[in-house]
């Protein structure tokens, strides 16, 4: 029988968004369970680590959204084909995180002239010097993809940075114009089918 999955999580993409993508590139079914922050108060107990997203799988409960990703992923073949592959994802999925740092620090930032200064930063500066390892990589890869030569979880948590960032039009076009194998890449994974449509039809949230 089919493991039952279920994923709880606000009704927003942030940190619940790549394994929704991981559930629908796999065509895994799965319940996505978004709650309002009333709920909350009563599920948070519930969970591990106080914190969500918290997958369900027959009952058995996982905290922490990359160690969820990991483990969907290499149950849907998404994770690398040996464990040097495997190990290189992480590798991008560590650098997509360190995309990610800063903007919470930007979000949590109550300052608002501290704010814009270090959101300036973080467009001018940060964001790029790791974009263009990025870059860098994905100029030598041919398959266009971050690792071997087909999908991993890596891809998406990246398309999922951009997406959100870039296409979501926060970083200046000018920057995102210095990164043609980036923008070839998101382009390529946010165009996969399964994808698409994903993209195309879940819910419309703000964060
Ligand atoms: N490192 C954790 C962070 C989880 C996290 O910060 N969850 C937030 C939502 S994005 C949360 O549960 N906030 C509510 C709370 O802490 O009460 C992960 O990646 O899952």
């Amino acid at each position: 029988m089919p493991a039952k999955y279920r994923l709880t999580y606000f009704n927003s993409r942030g940190r619940g968004e790549v394994i929704r993508l991981i559930f629908k590139v796999a065509d895994e079914e799965f319940e996505d369970r978004r709650m309002t922050a009333e709920d909350w108060s009563s599920i948070k107990s519930e969970t591990p680590f106080g914190q969500v997203p918290m997958l369900e799988v027959d009952g058995k409960v996982l905290a922490q959204s990359n160690t969820i990703c990991r483990y969907l992923a290499r149950e849907f073949g998404l994770a690398g084909k040996d464990v040097f592959e495997q190990a290189r994802v992480d590798m991008f999925v560590d650098l997509v995180e360190d995309l990610l740092r800063p903007m919470v620090q930007i979000l949590y930032e109550k300052d608002e002239i501290r704010k814009e200064e270090i959101k300036e930063k973080y467009a001018k500066e940060t964001a790029p010097t790791i974009l263009s390892q990025f870059e860098k990589h994905l100029a030598k890869n041919p398959s266009g993809f971050l690792v071997g030569d087909s999908l991993t979880w890596a891809d998406l948590h990246f398309m999922n940075w951009l997406e959100k960032n870039w296409v979501g039009g926060k970083l200046p076009v000018e920057t995102w114009n210095r990164f043609p194998k980036i923008k070839e890449h998101n382009k390529m994974v946010a165009s996969l089918p399964r994808v698409k449509e994903w993209l195309e039809t879940r819910p419309k949230t703000e964060l």
